[in-house]
């Protein structure tokens, strides 16, 4: 295994001190490290073309840059590796890590596909590739390769971070990753510090308290689809495996096509900050029967805890500004309850934000149920409504 140190020392050596991306619980040691080493700057952003983005600005304006991301992420990013990279030759350094590594260990089935193209992709986008070194004897040699690959070509040059490639590092600092509050204006609405704030398991039996018959529940990637899961499963429920931010897409989707419905979404802040224009295409076809709800943890619990950038964001502000019918916020589990009944009686579409701390019940598993078997019963529940 290599050690994040050394990697990280490696590339500061040849002027790599700025870091972006989005997380993977594979690139843990390395973010950490970089969080915790003030020689280096990260910013953890909201999906990978952002991060992407950010860093092609660092490097024009003179920083060696490097971004980070889970293969999934892949697909994200592809619109400005082709179309900004490619076009204005603007080279980074990616660490692109491999979920479902083809005769690797045993991965969700979310990365099987991704797991199998990654590396024809890159090759296929243009941009050079090796496996991210795997002992600290091999760093020197593959940073030289890198490098010699960015300056011939002016594209990027990706390791693939396979799983177990660097030793884990514990972060030290974590006041610094931790979420700061006291940014956004609409703080003095909530009641609760972080600890004390309710969980996502609370949360979650008052939506299956109302979500009966008449309804469909899409609960986002993360921790919310294996936790409802394993809270009650039932056939008016999808669990989101992948696809990332997309939940509140697929919930209006069937909100539009199936009016005798209450779609019911329940998003993390996470993933609704990685497609939150999302928000403005629902409320542009104004659903009349669509239940958007956000249990706000303000961190990626599911890869490893790493802050979102929630707590600089106001929800319910920008809820309001892309146009939902009703709005609330809070941070008390009954006043959630009764925003969530009142909603089950209203027309139009609801946005209803309620911060959580983070905390999950022991032994969470991943439902035994396949995706495929989900959406199949999921449809079959869905033909019974107009
Ligand atoms: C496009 C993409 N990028 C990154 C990931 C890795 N990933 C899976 S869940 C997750 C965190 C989701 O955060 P949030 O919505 O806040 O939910 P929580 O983890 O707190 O339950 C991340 C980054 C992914 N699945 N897809």
């Amino acid at each position: 295994m290599t050690s994040a140190q050394d990697f990280l020392h490696s590339c500061l050596d040849r002027g790599f001190s700025f870091y972006t991306g989005t997380p993977c619980s594979y690139l843990k040691p390395i973010i950490n490290y970089v969080i915790d080493n003030k020689e280096f700057s990260f910013i953890n952003a909201t999906n990978e073309g952002d991060a992407v983005a950010l860093a092609c600005g660092a490097v024009m304006a003179g920083k060696r840059s490097v971004v980070m991301f889970q293969n999934s992420g892949l697909g994200n990013a592809l619109n400005p590796l082709t179309s900004l990279n490619y076009t204005f030759k603007i080279p980074l350094l990616l660490i692109v890590t491999l979920r479902g590594e083809p005769a690797g260990p045993k991965d969700e089935p979310q990365h099987e596909l991704m797991g199998e193209i990654t590396t024809a992709l890159l090759e296929t986008i243009r941009i050079g590739w090796s496996y991210f070194p795997d002992s600290s004897d091999k760093i020197l040699a593959a940073l030289e390769h890198a490098d010699a690959f960015m300056t011939e070509e002016r594209l990027p040059f990706a390791f693939v971070m396979r799983k177990g490639a660097v030793e884990p590092y514990k972060l030290n600092s974590f006041d610094k990753t931790r979420p700061i509050h006291h940014t956004v204006s609409h703080e003095e609405n909530f009641r609760f510090p972080y600890n004390k704030r309710p969980t996502r398991n609370e949360a979650l039996k008052i939506i299956q308290s109302i979500s009966g018959k008449g309804t469909a529940v899409i609960a986002t990637t993360g921790f919310n689809g294996r936790e409802m899961y394993m809270l009650d499963d039932r056939n008016n429920q999808l669990y989101m495996v992948g696809s990332m931010g997309c939940a509140l897409s697929i919930g209006t989707g069937i909100a539009l096509h199936k009016p005798g419905l209450k779609v019911i979404v329940v998003d993390g802040d996470g993933a609704l900050l990685m497609r939150t224009g999302a928000m403005a295409t629902t409320c542009s076809c104004s659903p009349h029967n669509l239940i958007h709800i956000l249990l706000d943890n303000e961190i990626h619990e599911s890869t490893g805890g790493q802050r979102t950038l929630s707590n600089n964001v106001s929800f319910p502000v920008i809820a309001k500004g892309f146009g939902y019918t009703h709005v609330c916020s809070t941070d008390v589990l009954d006043e959630f309850k009764s925003c969530l009944t009142q909603s089950m009686e209203q027309n139009g579409s609801v946005f209803i934000h309620l911060k959580t701390r983070p905390g999950v019940p022991a032994g969470l598993g991943r439902p035994s149920v396949k995706p495929v078997q989900v959406k199949e019963r999921f449809m079959e529940y869905l033909g019974n409504f107009q």
